[in-house]
């Protein structure tokens, strides 16, 4: 549909979110079909999207959202493998509208491709956001690094802050990066609404949350930028992994060298 691959904005915005999905497969984050994407992309809608006509009937939420009535979400499709979603945004993911009253939602483009089963859980996050956290919150990626889910599953790294302050102490810009630190929910089931509740209360505080045995999941305004905070986390997993296998565990940053990053960089403490 012209209306869609002729809006460079918004093309941009699609060109932004398959290099993630790129990224995702290339670290080795998204065997299969791990993972998912989804980014409000309201702010590029013209009067020419909002005639298109639906590619699917309306499918009723269990929970309206009324805060996102009218608004438009690209997110990626349910069983579709990142590696794709990189080469082809449209065969493998789609952009939906949610219905005048946000009960319900319709695809409209480019190809009635459904949504991943983690829909209602992207919503309930979106929804969240947009009322309670920052409306300029657009973007909900959940992924699977290796390191991150191999420290989830250790009870120690469960107890709050742990994974978070033991992460920071291995690098300095991870805490410049990722401030707001990690929070860590116990295990549900994936796709649950347990699931996409437990997080939502851990998203007041942070803008990453791990999935014990399962994931990790990061919010905010810019997918590249939530890619980066997951990445530059892995990297701290990473260096916390090598310096055990060189020498047991690590000293790390002590917390005098951590608090002394809070004035320079202005971080909360
Ligand atoms: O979409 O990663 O948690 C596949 C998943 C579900
Ligand atoms: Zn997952």
């Amino acid at each position: 549909m012209k209306q869609i691959t002729s809006n460079a904005p918004l093309m941009k915005e699609i060109d932004r979110i398959r290099e993630v999905a790129g990224y995702l497969w290339e670290k080795g984050w998204a065997e299969r079909n791990g993972g998912n994407i989804s980014v409000n992309i309201t702010e590029f809608i013209t009067d020419e999207i909002m005639a298109l006509p639906a590619l699917s009937g309306t499918i009723a939420f269990d929970t309206p959202h009324k805060n996102l009535a009218g608004h438009y979400f690209y997110i990626t499709g349910t069983g579709k493998r990142m590696r794709y979603v990189a080469q082809d945004a449209f065969e493998n993911g789609s952009i939906i509208r949610l219905t005048s009253d946000g009960a319900a939602y319709e695809i409209v483009a480019e190809k009635p491709i459904a949504p991943t089963s983690e829909l209602p859980s992207h919503i309930a996050m979106h929804s969240y956001m947009r009322s309670n956290r920052n409306p300029n919150n657009k973007v909900v990626l959940h992924t699977h690094p290796t390191e991150i889910i191999g420290m989830s599953h250790h009870k120690k790294f469960l107890q709050p802050n742990v994974m978070a302050r033991t992460l920071w102490a291995m690098i300095p810009e991870s805490r410049i990066i990722v401030p707001r630190g990690i929070g860590i929910v116990g295990y549900e089931i994936p796709g649950t609404m347990d699931l996409a509740n437990a997080t939502i209360k851990q998203l007041e505080k942070h803008d990453m949350v791990v999935w014990e045995k399962h994931g990790i999941l990061c919010v905010g305004d810019d997918i590249i930028e939530a890619f980066d905070a997951i990445d530059t986390m892995v990297k701290s997993a990473q260096i916390y992994i090598a310096a055990v296998q060189t020498g047991g565990e690590p000293e790390g940053m002590t917390d005098e060298q951590l608090d002394g990053l809070i004035e320079p960089f202005n971080l909360p403490e």
